[in-house]
């Protein structure tokens, strides 16, 4: 029994008053108690949000990590750090860094790696542009990504792992990929993992992420290889972003 994980990227957006607001809004709402819910600010913002969701169900998560634990990189973040400030989750590979910060699978494996060694949960980010699935070579690209990390791992390590996919084009676009479409490859996803081991292949968390909102969470996490939400722009609004978690309960 896999239980349900629903992530708010916030993105680089977000305030300290957006932050209070969601402390305030989920202190008193009533989540489902089966499920598990993250919301993930911009680095500055991860302390004021550990005593914000003090009295909530919320839990911490990060964007980014660098791969080495401390040292002479500016700018960076290591996962002991985030460790430090009670984050329990990571992203690694999310398209916009892959795109925009032209980060490799090997990079991201190494972010990954540094993820597991910190004692953080990193969700990894896949999934194939339009052109892509255009060419019909979704399933290739998805599965390189996975591969390319999921070959690398031991399988202890491979078991902390979830995998968010988010097809590209549906990513900020308002165009959500059908459930039938997300079921596919997520399912085909997790046939892949069965190939290295079939109880690591059933315990695997898989996320949709790509313009989930309040309205088509429901039908998205009715899908049987689909077990959460990465939520973008919906997550930045309190009603919203609970009523995707209460899709999940
Ligand atoms: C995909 C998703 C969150 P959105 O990036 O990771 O964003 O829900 O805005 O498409």
């Amino acid at each position: 029994m896999r239980t349900p994980l629903i992530a708010g990227n916030w993105k680089m957006n977000g305030s300290k008053a957006l932050i209070d607001a969601f402390g305030q809004a989920f202190a008193s709402a009533s989540l489902p108690t089966s499920i598990d819910v993250v919301v993930i600010p911009p680095f500055p913002y991860l302390d004021a949000a550990r005593q914000a969701f003090n009295d909530t169900p919320l839990q911490l998560g990060a964007q980014t990590l660098n791969p080495h634990h401390s040292g002479a990189h500016t700018g960076e973040v290591s996962g002991s750090m985030l460790k430090e400030l009670g984050v329990t989750y990571v992203l690694v590979g999310h398209s916009e860094r892959r795109q925009l910060y032209r980060e490799s699978d090997e990079q991201v494996f190494d972010r990954l790696l540094a993820a597991v060694d910190a004692g953080l949960t990193p969700i990894l980010c896949v999934g194939e542009t339009l052109e892509e699935r255009d060419g019909g070579r979704t399933m290739d690209v998805v599965l390189r990504q996975v591969g390319y990390i999921m070959a690398r791992l031991a399988p202890e390590q491979r078991s902390q792992v979830v995998i968010a996919y988010e097809p590209v084009w549906a990513i900020g676009t308002g165009r959500t990929a059908t459930p039938e479409q997300a079921q596919e490859v997520m399912a085909g996803i997790r046939a892949y993992q069965a190939g290295f081991d079939a109880s690591l292949a059933e315990q695997l968390k898989l996320l949709y992420g790509g313009s989930m909102n309040a309205s088509n969470a429901a039908e998205l996490l009715a899908q049987p290889d689909i077990d959460g939400g990465l939520v973008g722009g919906a997550s930045l609004k309190t009603d919203d972003f609970y009523a995707i978690c209460q899709s999940a309960g």
